[in-house]
């Protein structure tokens, strides 16, 4: 299929037609957004599915039934989806949502409304790696071709979501002061805990460590691989083919050292750094 039948092209940004329409990209423009929404905004393959599961039990005292019984794109949707129609009027408040929209795509009344924000970001080589494995079992995505070609197409910003550097430079850059927590997929994965307990009190929420412990055993990788709910078994094969790949694959930091040349390291480490130039921006992982 062409790239035009798979991708809509949104201010300059692919996304892909299975899931967002013109109709729901208008409906995103228009949302109204309350105070007390909370955003988990991600670049892709940086740890939504992740934030999908987190969230609901946290702001529920720690009930399980949610996460056990609703589809993740069900209980913490996707606000540009063509779902969020079906959805975001049913479910209560606080709601939970999921956005992989730059900052300057909110909409208008997030900026003016006391919502906040949980972005998580990912090192952009596994992100990388796990995108490729995607859009290989993916058949709504274009194929990536080898590493290094899917490599060319990240870089340049011609996938889904435009350029990681962008996204990430943009909430980096953005107004929201207290209203925006930073967090990263791989401290998630260091210290799940920690990294709840800094979430809750961001919220203004609290679990007791009993709770608080099942949470955390429930969202870890091997827990959600078998949650139904959450590994994306629902999807129909020919959709997402988990012959070829799992959607929750390996759930590591450095799987890129399995896959990069040394040559792809170096063409990927200048990119990105030129293009993060001047940004202040650091992460752990510029030192590896
Ligand atoms: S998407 O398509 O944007 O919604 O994908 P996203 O959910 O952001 O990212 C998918 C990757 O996140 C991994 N994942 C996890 N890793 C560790 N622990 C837990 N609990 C977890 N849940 C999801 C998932 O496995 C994908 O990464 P890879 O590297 O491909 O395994």
């Amino acid at each position: 299929m062409e790239i035009k039948d798979l991708f809509l092209n949104y201010h300059g940004l692919l996304v892909p037609r299975i899931s967002h329409s013109e109709e729901s990209l208008n409906r995103l423009e228009k949302f109204t957004v309350k105070d007390d929404d909370i955003f988990a905004v991600t670049y892709p393959k940086s740890g939504t599915t992740w934030m999908q599961e987190i969230l609901p039990p946290l702001l529920n005292g720690g009930d399980l039934t949610t996460v056990q019984t609703i589809p993740n794109w069900d209980r913490v949707p996707w606000l540009e989806e063509t779902r969020a129609c079906f959805i975001l009027d049913k479910i209560p408040s606080p709601r939970a949502m999921v956005s992989h929209m730059p900052y300057h795509l909110m909409p208008q009344t997030f900026f003016n409304s006391k919502a906040k924000v949980i972005y998580v970001t990912r090192n952009p080589k596994d992100v990388l790696v796990s995108s490729f494995h995607f859009h290989n079992m993916a058949t709504f995505l274009d194929k990536p071709g080898t590493l290094e070609e899917f490599t060319g197409k990240f870089l340049a910003g011609n996938v889904i979501f435009g350029k990681w550097t962008d996204h990430v430079k943009s909430w980096r850059n953005s107004d929201l002061g207290d209203r925006i927590l930073y967090v990263t997929y791989e401290e998630m994965l260091q210290d799940l805990r920690g990294v709840l307990g800094r979430i809750l009190t961001f919220l203004g929420r609290q679990l007791s460590a009993e709770a608080l412990d099942c949470v955390v055993d429930h969202c870890t990788f091997k827990n959600m691989k078998t949650n139904t709910m959450s590994n994306y078994s629902l999807v129909p094969q020919n959709l997402m083919d988990s012959k070829k790949s799992s959607f929750l694959r390996k759930g590591i930091a450095g799987d890129w050292k399995n896959h990069f040349s040394p040559e792809l390291d170096a063409k990927f480490t200048a990119a990105i750094q030129e293009e993060m130039k001047g940004s202040n921006i650091k992460f752990p992982w510029d030192e590896e």
